[in-house]
């Protein structure tokens, strides 16, 4: 006899005979909302308390199992039942219970699947533990379960990674049962039945013992003190696993208060801001239109940028038309895409087979004239208005009706580009990050005419690419450059005023950069940023005070960072050291300018360079550059290295507030007042008693 009842709008049992399903249906990835964890907690009990059931199968409908808890309910006071009592309740339940498991089964959802009795995977199932990605660490039994399955070798990698594993993976780590292909329900019925048959064993989880291996714990926490001193959570990762080896009881006390500790720290509020921020970037109107299909692309200019930008497309299954001027321009391009690819399989990012069918995807040509069939072409030559005016001209002649033409500048202005053609609807500017094919950012930005469909097409074109599309309006430098064009004078006037380069660096690697600003220089070359100043020098308001006397000096020397060997470091070997020379030329040009040299605190240096990225952030929100705050923390993030448990600089704006930020920039105004502004928007916020993430949810 089959009876179905609902137990709340997320949760269902089907009894059929001596079977119990219960169905989990929260869309759109099944989180563990509140009424999820209620509605699982009543039926078990049910279950029980009728007790006509031999077996108890959960499945999920939808595209995957219990994507994890529900993220939205962070920081907000938390919703009983808690999921530790839940999957508790589960565990202890006389009637067996078992999983069944596909999609994405992670971290609340995949400790869901540990506190059931037996786990069975689906064909094509990934299951992960990422609650590291958002300053955590699983909170409800996975620290403490798996470990029983699977070891404490497995739990910490799946745990400090954050990245799934597939179900072929977990079923040889014992990390679950069985491995079958089928529809949830079906195979649910199916392998409820072999418990019944007893040819499938089930067993408590927290009935299973653990092998401590305190070499372990102990290299993994080394390792993690060296590699990642700024995360709270790993930390408290390897504290919780190695409570493994208590009793189950004693071990998920351990875990949760960890896991509470992780849960108020800002790097959570950071990691989580971050989160939502990949995807909310996209979720704007101008990314919605009916994007045309870009089913081949042209990429004219085969250096960095071009072949990057090539390998990215190719990475995507893009077939791609290269362009170049000369055959030893392109056959560098068509090298530099080889060693790309190359990479990415020694990454283990791609398989040889895919390396050749991407390459097999690439037509190297001289003929611009190839680009007649082309979808999309991206421009990728070096910054020069006349070149892409003369470019643009062309295409606009030799493309096909509908194609899309954009370019990768950095900061020249896409309606003069989009004037040389006859389609300046069709005209954006899609400026990637080198490396190209790594870095995820992608700022699409939109000329005065650029239609809503060429705009909806470039954020398809991100999605695909697997990039972070965020929407830039045109000025110099667009987003992120005009923001580092500004604080990067706050860098230069740090070390004029008396810190050394090395004083910034370690003191905004300190602040979690990966490499500070000086040594982003030497790696980049010297040469790069001492060529932009004597392009713009007629720009330069004679009245600002000049950040880069230094820089400048130090690149007439021919010190270009690592290529030459030396720049603010030297590089006799791998490790950089301070360039006594360069030192010099500071402390020359100090006496020059009659400064004399002060002491800034790590704290100091980190203050005026954070508060002068906010203070142009702002400015680029004020002017509409950037239609939100997100949308600049997410450019940080994604293409500058801003640290990503830090959120981005507005995001940090909200942890100093409007009224300190006001005061520590009239602080600095005292000493230069036409660099140090209030932007009026900052003022305007202050009365108004508004955060940043106020602005987020009004745009
Ligand atoms: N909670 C709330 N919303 C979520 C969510 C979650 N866990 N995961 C995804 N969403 C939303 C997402 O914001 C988007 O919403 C939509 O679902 C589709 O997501 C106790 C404490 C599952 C691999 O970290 O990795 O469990 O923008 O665009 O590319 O130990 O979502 O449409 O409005 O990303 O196909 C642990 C996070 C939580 C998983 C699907 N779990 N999610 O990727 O779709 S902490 C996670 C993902 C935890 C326990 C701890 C991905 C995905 P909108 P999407 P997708």
């Amino acid at each position: 006899m089959t009876t179905s009842s609902a137990v709340n709008a997320n949760i269902s049992i089907e009894q059929l005979g001596d079977i119990a399903l219960i169905c989990i249906d929260n869309p759109p990835v099944n989180a563990s909302g509140q009424l999820v964890r209620q509605g699982l907690l009543d039926a078990v009990t049910q279950l029980n308390s009728a007790a006509d059931a031999k077996v108890i199968a959960i499945y999920a409908a939808g595209r995957t199992f219990v994507a994890g808890a529900d993220i939205k309910e962070f920081g907000k006071p938390p919703l009983e039942p808690y999921l530790p009592d839940v999957f508790n309740a589960i565990e202890a339940s006389a009637i067996p219970v078992i999983s069944i498991l596909h999609g994405t089964a992670l971290g609340g959802g995949f400790e869901l699947a540990l506190s059931t009795h037996a786990r069975i995977g689906l064909k094509g199932l990934k299951v992960g533990l990422p609650e590291v990605n958002l300053g955590l660490l699983p909170g409800a039994g996975g620290t403490q379960r798996l470990p029983r399955l699977a070891g404490m070798g497995f739990t910490l990698d799946m745990a400090l990674s954050g990245k799934p594993v597939s179900a072929e993976a977990a079923l040889e780590a014992g990390a679950i049962d069985r491995l079958v292909e089928g529809d949830p329900r079906d195979v649910a019925l199916a392998m409820a039945q072999e418990v019944i048959d007893g040819t499938l064993a089930t067993r408590p989880t927290g009935s299973l013992q653990v092998a401590a291996d305190e070499t372990l714990l102990e290299e993994t926490a080394n390792k993690l003190r060296m590699k990642q001193p700024h995360l709270f959570s790993p930390h408290k990762i390897v504290e919780a696993v190695a409570a493994s080896t208590l009793p189950l009881a004693e071990g998920l006390k351990v875990e949760r208060a960890a896991f509470m500790d992780a849960m108020q720290t800002p790097q959570r509020g950071g990691l989580i801001h971050a989160f939502f921020g990949e995807r909310a970037v996209s979720n704007i109107p101008e990314a919605k239109g009916d994007a045309r299909d870009i089913a081949k692309v042209g990429i004219i200019g085969g250096g960095t940028m071009g072949s990057g930008i090539a390998t990215a497309c190719l990475l995507a299954g893009l077939p791609v038309r290269l362009i170049e001027v000369a055959q030893d321009g392109l056959d560098r391009g068509v090298a530099t895409i080889t060693k790309n690819l190359e990479g990415a399989v020694k990454r283990g990012k791609l398989t040889q087979a895919k390396k050749a069918a991407a390459l097999a995807a690439l037509e190297p040509s001289l003929a611009m004239e190839d680009l007649a069939d082309v979808d999309l072409v991206i421009e990728a030559v070096f910054e020069s208005m006349d070149v892409k005016r003369d470019i643009f001209g062309k295409l606009d002649t030799i493309c096909k009706d509908g194609a899309i033409l954009a370019s990768n500048t950095s900061y020249l202005d896409i309606n003069e580009i989009a004037a040389c053609t006859s389609r300046p609807g069709d005209v954006l500017g899609l400026h990637f990050f080198s490396p190209a094919h790594v870095m995820r950012l992608l700022e699409i930005v939109q000329g005065a005419e650029t239609a809503p469909e060429v705009l909806a097409t470039g954020f398809a074109f991100a999605k695909r690419l697997k990039k972070v599309g965020v929407l830039a309006q045109v000025c110099d430098g667009f987003i992120g450059n005009r923001i580092m064009n500004h604080y990067a004078k706050a860098v230069g006037y740090l070390v004029l005023d008396g810190a050394s380069p090395a004083e910034v660096d370690q003191a905004l690697e300190g602040f979690g950069l990966a490499m500070g600003p000086h040594k982003v220089g030497d790696l980049a070359g010297l040469d790069i940023g001492w060529a932009n100043r004597k392009r713009t020098a007629d720009q330069r308001d004679p009245a600002d005070r000049y950040a880069t006397p230094h820089a400048d000096r130090i690149c007439e020397q021919g010190w270009f960072g690592r290529k030459t060997g030396s720049g603010y470091y030297t590089y006799e070997d791998k490790h950089p050291k301070v360039n006594p020379e360069a030192i010099k030329i500071i402390e020359d040009l100090r006496s020059e300018l009659g400064i004399t040299p002060q002491d800034f605190s790590a704290e100091e240096i980190v203050d005026r360079y954070l508060t002068a990225m906010i203070v142009e952030s702002i400015r680029v929100i004020e002017d509409g550059t950037a239609k939100r705050p997100v949308d600049v923390d997410m450019v940080f993030l994604f293409g500058y290295g801003f640290p990503r448990f830090r959120g981005g600089p507005l995001h940090q704006a909200d942890q100093i507030g409007t009224k300190a930020l006001i005061k520590r920039i009239e602080g600095y105004a005292v000493e230069d007042a036409r660099y140090w502004q209030v932007p009026q928007l900052l003022r305007d916020m202050d009365a108004a008693g508004q955060t940043f993430a106020d602005l987020n949810k009004k745009a």
